[in-house]
This record gives C-alpha cells, structure tokens and sequence, in this order.
C-alpha cells in the first residue's frame, strides 16, 4: 500500500470511520490534518465501539498517531478522549501519538463564541457543533492564537493574551457578556499543558522521518468537501479545507506525499446542519432511510437530514479532490426499495446545470433532475464479493461510477471492517 488520503465526499458523515479503521490496520502511521474534535468517526471492532471526534483512528490499533498542525486542538477534549479510550483498553504514550507543536488551541472563549453566535442567529445559524472550531481558525488566521508550543512558555504569554483579549473582549461586550478572565484562562492552560506537552513535536519531522523508513501514512480527512471553507456550500460550511490537498499543507508534508486519494460516498446522501440541500428527502422514504442509516450525528447526536444520491455533487468533489477512486458506503441501507433515484443534473430558472453553482441563491434555487432505476429487494447487507450482490445493486454501482466520472474502488456493506468487497 502506497499512502493513502481519505476524505469525505459529500457533506460529512459518509462512513469514514469504518474505512479508515480497515485502512489503518494496513499503515504505519495515521494523520489528522485539519478540523477538530467536530469530525465524529465509530469504529466497530469485534464487540467494541469506539467513538473518536479528535484523535486519529490508527489510536484503537495502537499504530503511530499524528495530529497535524492544520486541526485545532482542544486541549480539555484531548484529555477526556484519552481517558476514555485508555477505560477501553486503549494504550496510547509517546511513542504512537504525537501532536504538532505549531497546532492553535480552541480555547474556552472559543466555544462561548460559537455558541453565543448561533444563539444571536436564530433560524439563520449554521448549525455548528458548538465545539468552537469556526473562532478557533479565525484566530489562527488573525495570528493571535495560542498554539501549543506556547504551552511550554506560559510565564511569557503577556503580550499574546493582550492581542487574544483584545479582540475576544469586544466581541463578548457585544453579547453582553463580561471581559475575558485572563487570569483563570492562564491558571487552566497551567493545570493542562503537560498532559499536551508530553505529546508535542515537530510532527513534519517524525513524519519525514518515518517517511524516509518507507512507512506507509494514512491521511485521515473529517467532514466532507461540501463543507469545504472553499469549496463548500458558503457560508453553510465548517472553517478548515476538507479537500485533499490540505493532507500536505496540514501535516508538513509536500503535496506528493498525499498518495492515492480516496473519496469516501454513500450511496444516498445526508447533511447535519443548516444550508442548501437539492436532493433532501420530507418524505417517508428519507424517513426510512434515516431510520434504516441510523443516521444521528456522533459528535451531537443530532438527526441528519436525509436524500437521493446526488452524482453532481459527487462528480464535483471528486475533480476538486482530485480522488483516485471511491469508496461506496451504506449500500445495504437501500435495500428493499422498489425504485431508486439519482440526481444527474440541476434545473436553474430553466437551464440546465452540470455543476452546483457557488452563489448561495443559486444552490438553495437548484432543483434536481432525477434518474429512476429499479431497486432490489434481497439484501446487500454483509456482502464481501459481487457474487453476494444482486444485479440491481450492481448496476446501481456502475451508474454511480459512470456519473462521477471516478472509479469505485470498495463497497463497504455493514459497519463490520470485514464487510467490504474491494473492486480490483
Ligand atoms: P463547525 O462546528 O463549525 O465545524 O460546523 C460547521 C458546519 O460543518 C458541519 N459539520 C459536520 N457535518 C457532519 N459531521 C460532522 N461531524 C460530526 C459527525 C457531527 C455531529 O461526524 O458525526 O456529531 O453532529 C461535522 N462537523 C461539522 C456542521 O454541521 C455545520 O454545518
Ligand atoms: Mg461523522
């Protein structure tokens, strides 16, 4: 296995989880790029579910973990996750994890931001995770943010925490809400830099490194290129890029480091939060899908919204990404249905688009144009090999593939790590 970068196609929530863990077995180290603790990813294995918002999957194996200088880090979160997955029986020390020493850090102020913003926006929110990860990024962007080798120097932090304070001040006195409290911040970054310090370095070094060993690295995306800063549905996105290319600039590596990209799809489509959606289900059969899917947010437990496969949106992904092939996920959840729609193509006020536009009116006013096919009523749920599959669902797969203009490279069929046939 050459390396390999994963990331998510549609708006999130594709079933990365699964097929990193399958992926990370076969690796010698695994990179977090960019988001935070907002990426939710389960892993089922053998009798255990773990759930991961922040850490890298290769963790449960106890392959080397990095997390990469584009993700912002909450150090709080860090150290709950840790804890929970060491009660599972998770062993995780200095030498297979490793955190960047130039990662900002999602501070307290951070979350009260967004939440105190979603609350001011009313039906108008974007339906954040309330993690904290949209002011966080903007305070890396705006070069006051406290990162993590700062946690070695608090006794110089002065001038830092002036510019931070400044700036969070005004904003909180527009929500009518008291000055930042400096000193109790700087006393809570005391009490737990060393349980992050323990874990910093130069990762591009360790990763150069390993590197030149021959070590084979996964890149491990979270959230999807529809919620891109870029490329995404704006301002319905989330603040980091979810593309592939971001695997180099947010781990320290060049851009042919990135390896074989894979899309991961599934094969209807969900959205978790505000924003455009052309294919979004009402109906009963979204219903279904939703229940059959057990489509509920991991981070949030909040319920997502449901719809058809959408091929523009797919094909769109997969050229800005530039991915290799696809893994198709969640097969199994559309069995059973008599017929079964893609989206080929939008209708925008009479004319026909093959691409979604970027202009926001523009993406809420698009209206699908479906292609029907029939469905299967035996079940895909579990199948390993294209024999187990009926031809229906075969077919199915091959339009998806032909629409996207990218080839499949694994279907996934349950969220067992086994139940995959890989399309040679
Ligand atoms: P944020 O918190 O600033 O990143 O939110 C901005 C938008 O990005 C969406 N977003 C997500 N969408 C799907 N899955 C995500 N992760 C969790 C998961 C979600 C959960 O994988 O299950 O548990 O609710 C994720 N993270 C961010 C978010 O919904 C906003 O639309
Ligand atoms: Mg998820």
């Amino acid at each position: 296995m050459a390396n390999v970068t994963v990331i998510g196609a549609q708006w999130g929530d594709e079933g990365k989880g699964k097929i990193v863990d399958w992926l990370a077995s076969r690796a010698d180290a695994v990179v977090r790029f960019q988001g935070g603790h907002n990426a939710g990813h389960t892993l089922v294995v053998g009798d255990t579910t773990y759930k991961l918002s922040l850490l890298p999957s290769g963790i449960v194996t106890g392959t080397l973990s990095i997390i990469g200088n584009g993700v912002v880090l909450d150090p709080w979160h860090l150290k709950s996750e840790i804890e929970k997955l060491e009660s599972q029986g998770v062993i995780i020390h200095e030498d297979n994890f490793a955190i960047a020493d130039n990662c900002p850090l999602i501070l307290p102020i951070h979350r009260d931001l967004d939440g105190l913003r979603e609350t001011a926006a009313g039906s108008g929110k974007i339906g954040t995770t309330g993690r904290g990860i949209g002011p966080a990024y903007e305070d890396k962007v705006g070069r006051r943010a406290i990162r993590v080798c700062d946690l070695a120097h608090l006794d110089d932090l002065e001038p830092q925490l002036d510019r931070l304070c400044a700036h969070h001040d005004a904003l909180r006195a527009g929500f009518d809400q008291p000055p930042v409290d400096r000193e109790a911040l700087l006393a809570e970054l005391r009490e737990i830099a060393p349980s992050v310090l323990r874990f910093a370095q130069p990762v591009w070094k360790r990763l150069k490194k390993v590197r030149k060993a021959g070590a084979r690295i996964l890149f491990e995306g979270a959230q999807g290129v529809l919620l891109d800063i870029d490329h995404g549905t704006y301002p319905f996105v989330t603040s980091s890029n979810t593309v592939s290319g971001t695997a180099a600039s947010g781990s320290g590596l060049g851009p042919n480091a990135t390896g074989f990209v894979l899309g991961i799809v599934k094969a209807y489509t969900t959205r978790v939060g505000s924003g455009p959606f052309p294919t979004e289900l009402d109906d009963e059969v979204g219903q279904r899908l939703g229940e059959r899917g057990h489509e509920f947010g991991t981070v949030t437990g909040r319920q997502r919204r449901v719809g058809w496969f959408d091929a523009v949106i797919v094909r769109q992904s997969c050229a800005i990404s530039g991915v290799t092939g696809i893994a198709l996920t969640k097969i199994d959840v559309l069995d059973g249905l008599e017929t079964v729609k893609i989206c080929t193509g939008y209708r925008l006020r009479g004319k026909i688009m093959d691409y979604y536009p970027a202009h926001a009116a523009d993406q809420a006013a698009v209206e699908p144009i479906y292609e029907e096919m029939e469905g299967w009523s035996q079940s895909t749920a579990g199948a390993r090999s294209w024999a187990e599959l009926p031809a229906n669902a075969i077919k199915y797969i091959q339009r998806v593939q032909e629409l996207i203009e990218t080839p499949v490279a694994l279907v996934s069929t349950s969220p067992e790590r086994d139940d995959t046939i890989l399309v040679t």
